[in-house]
Formats: C-alpha cells, sequence, structure tokens
C-alpha cells in the first residue's frame, strides 16, 4: 500500500530538485547541444579565428554548445585549390582537428559552387574557356583530392550548393553552361567514388520559395531515379524578421522530407534590418550602397525589435522541433553576432543582431526559451 506513493514522493523530490538545481544555474550553463539531442544535432559555422582557438571566449562557447561544425569559408575550392593542383589544406586541416579533439560531427562546406569557384578552372592554357571534358576532369580531380583526404572523418559534404535559381530554372553557372546539367550527378558521384560512407548534401538559399522548392525537388527526384546517392537537402535558412512566412518554409521541409532525404537547416540567422532591394535569400553578388537609414541599430537593439527576434526565432525553432524526425541538424550560420556575415550582406557596415549570442559572448535572453522548449 505504502510503496507506490513513497515511489511517487522520491520522483517529486527528484523533480523538484532537478527543476531548482535548474533554475539555480545561470546563464553559462544553457547548452543547445543537450537541449537538442535527440532531436537533431545544433551546429555553428567557424571562421578562421576560431578554427585556430584564437578567441578564448569563443572556443569555450562553441564546446559548450554545439556538436556540429561547418567551415565558414575555408573549404571553399578557391580557397583549397587557388591554382591548378596547388592544394592548400592548412586551414581545412586544422578545422577537423578541432571537430575531432571535441567529438564534434564535421561538415564540409562546399566542394562546387559557381561562387567562389577558382578562376583557373573554367579556363584552358590558351586563354580560353574549357571544354566539358577539361572541366568534368578537374571536377572529378578536386572533389576526389579533397574528399579523399578527410575520409572518414567528415560526416557529409554539401557537395553542390546553389545550383537552382529562385523560380526553379538552372542557374546559369559556369558549371552549367560548360557541362550542362549533369554537373550535379557527376558532382555528387565523384563524392560517393571518394567517400563512400560520407553523406552527400544538395544545399541552397530561399528553400521555402516556391519555385526553388519545385525546382529543387525536380533536381533530387531526377537523381534519385538515377541510383545517385543524395542524402541530405540543405535548407540555408537567411531569415529576416518578416521573410519569409512560417506556412512556406515547412512546406518545404514536408515537400523535402517526402523525397526519402534528410532535411538540414544549414545556415540559420535571422536579420532585424532592413533590405534595400528585392534581394532577400543570400545572393553574394547582391550589393547596395550604405546608407546611414538603413543601419537604424548601430547603438544598440530596441527592446520591441529583440522582442520580435525573440519570437521570430521561437516560431521556427517550434517548427524544427515539430518536425525533428525530419530534420537532422540546425547549424547557425555563426557565432556572435559579431562575426555574422550578415554585418555586411547586402550593405556593407552595418550593425546586425542575427545569432543566437550577443557581441559579449552571452546567450540572448529568449535561448532559454528556446532550450525549455526543447525539453517539453
Ligand atoms: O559567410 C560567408 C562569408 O564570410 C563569405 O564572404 C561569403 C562569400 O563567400 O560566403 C558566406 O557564406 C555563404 C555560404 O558559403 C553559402 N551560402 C550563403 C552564405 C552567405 O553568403
Amino acid at each position: 500500500m505504502h510503496k507506490p506513493r513513497s515511489v511517487l514522493l522520491l520522483v517529486i523530490t527528484l523533480l523538484f530538485i532537478a527543476n531548482h538545481s535548474w533554475a539555480q544555474k545561470g546563464p553559462e550553463e544553457l547548452s543547445l547541444k543537450s537541449a537538442f539531442s535527440g532531436k537533431f544535432d545544433i551546429g555553428a559555422a567557424l571562421n578562421l579565428k576560431q578554427i585556430y582557438e584564437r578567441d578564448e571566449q569563443a572556443a569555450a562557447l562553441i564546446k559548450a554548445q554545439f556538436n556540429s561544425i561547418t567551415a565558414e569559408n575555408c573549404m571553399k575550392a578557391m580557397y583549397l585549390q587557388p591554382k591548378e593542383g596547388e592544394f592548400n589544406f592548412k586551414d581545412a586541416d586544422r578545422f577537423v582537428e578541432l571537430g575531432e579533439k571535441y567529438g564534434m560531427q564535421l561538415i564540409g562546406h562546399t566542394l562546387i559552387w559557381h561562387s567562389q569557384a577558382p578562376e583557373w578552372i573554367f579556363i584552358g592554357k590558351d586563354g580560353k574557356e574549357v571544354s566539358r571534358e577539361v572541366l568534368i576532369e578537374r571536377i572529378r580531380k578536386h572533389i576526389h583530392t579533397v574528399v579523399s583526404r578527410y575520409k572518414g572523418r567528415i560526416k557529409g559534404w554539401d557537395v553542390v550548393n546553389e545550383a537552382i535559381l529562385d523560380n526553379g530554372d538552372w542557374r546559369q553557372s559556369k558549371f552549367y553552361q560548360i557541362i550542362g546539367e549533369d554537373f550535379i550527378e557527376l558532382a555528387f558521384q565523384f563524392a560517393h567514388e571518394a567517400d563512400p560512407d560520407a553523406e552527400l548534401y544538395y544545399n541552397d538559399f530561399s528553400m521555402s520559395q516556391k519555385g526553388k522548392r519545385e525546382g529543387v525537388a525536380r533536381m533530387v527526384r531526377k537523381l534519385k531515379v538515377k541510383g545517385v546517392q543524395i542524402n541530405g537537402i540543405g535548407m540555408q535558412g537567411h531569415l529576416s524578421l518578416d521573410y519569409p512566412s512560417l506556412a512556406d518554409f515547412e512546406a518545404s521541409i514536408l515537400a523535402f522530407s517526402s523525397l526519402g532525404v534528410q532535411v538540414m537547416i544549414t545556415e540559420l540567422d535571422i536579420s532585424v534590418l532592413p533590405i534595400p532591394g528585392p534581394s532577400q535569400g543570400a545572393e553574394v553578388s547582391t550589393n547596395y550602397q550604405y546608407d546611414q537609414v538603413l543601419n537604424p541599430y548601430g547603438e544598440g537593439l530596441p527592446v520591441e525589435v529583440e522582442s520580435k527576434l525573440a519570437n521570430r526565432y521561437k516560431e521556427f525553432f517550434a517548427l524544427f522541433v515539430k518536425h525533428h524526425d525530419k530534420i537532422d541538424r540546425v547549424t547557425l550560420w555563426g557565432l556572435t553576432d559579431a562575426d555574422s556575415w550578415k554585418n555586411n550582406w547586402p550593405v556593407r557596415g552595418r550593425t546586425d543582431y542575427p545569432l543566437l549570442f550577443d557581441r559579449n559572448y552571452q546567450a540572448k535572453p529568449f535561448v532559454r526559451e528556446l532550450v525549455e522548449m526543447a525539453k517539453e
């Protein structure tokens, strides 16, 4: 008779202690990776200062909060192979060693991207554009060399980045123009040959737009019909306070997942700044002239904007938690607001607040709510 009651009492007491000690912990005890464990990995893109652990506060934060890291720039082709046949792996090696030291999942970003492709790759010794055969061989060599160097150490590669336009058409990149649409298939095939156990992803921005959603789904379906290995689709997630709608973003999570691949939120940030033109996604070539009215929060973020940002993050994380069975990873595109590329795009020299940690390495107040949400 008394036994169930004493067990119940014990459980209540333990719950009280657990809850109480949680409440006593300061914000430094928040841990995103523990909170979301069992749901999805939580990652950050790292810059060189962080990769080399030159910034102690950043290093501590990365270790405590994240279980996955992506190299923000140093694995892009123009850095890895600046001249034909001359590979520079110094920074990428350090990135991989860092991830291994802390037992974090490593994401390779990115093998084939029209932007930051080294210029030589499209040009022959005669100064003219190379043939289809030559470009395919150059891609093969690049992918084989890079992927096999880290074979068994990188969990997954963003094999092709941003090959489809927002309306679903093929981007007229040099890769597309010279090789045709099968450059995608070839890139995936070469990556798979070099590391058959690595996961392979297609990654793009503005993925919530109907045209892009359909274009990407069409391409992935074709790859799967041909038996090409593709494990995941990365939705970059460069968001702002009022773009895109949650419903559109959710529609894409569902559409991509129904193709039989994992969904990854690969480059999450939420800008609070005005966008001076129609460019919403992450088209790196778009740039607008600096104007003071476009930089309204240089001295700090007003409470009401901070609260909008908090709500936006909460809505999106609630969506990710709802679909955690389809989502493998959520990666923030940077660590603190000071590091974010959004301070310089699409207008240089602004002060944005797009990430979870502020310029003093402190978790923003709403981060605790994200952590609580994960536990519910
Ligand atoms: O954050 C990256 C920034 O530091 C670089 O200058 C920029 C240009 O290479 O690339 C940024 O990262 C991009 C990513 O590699 C692909 N998706 C869009 C990201 C933002 O431009």
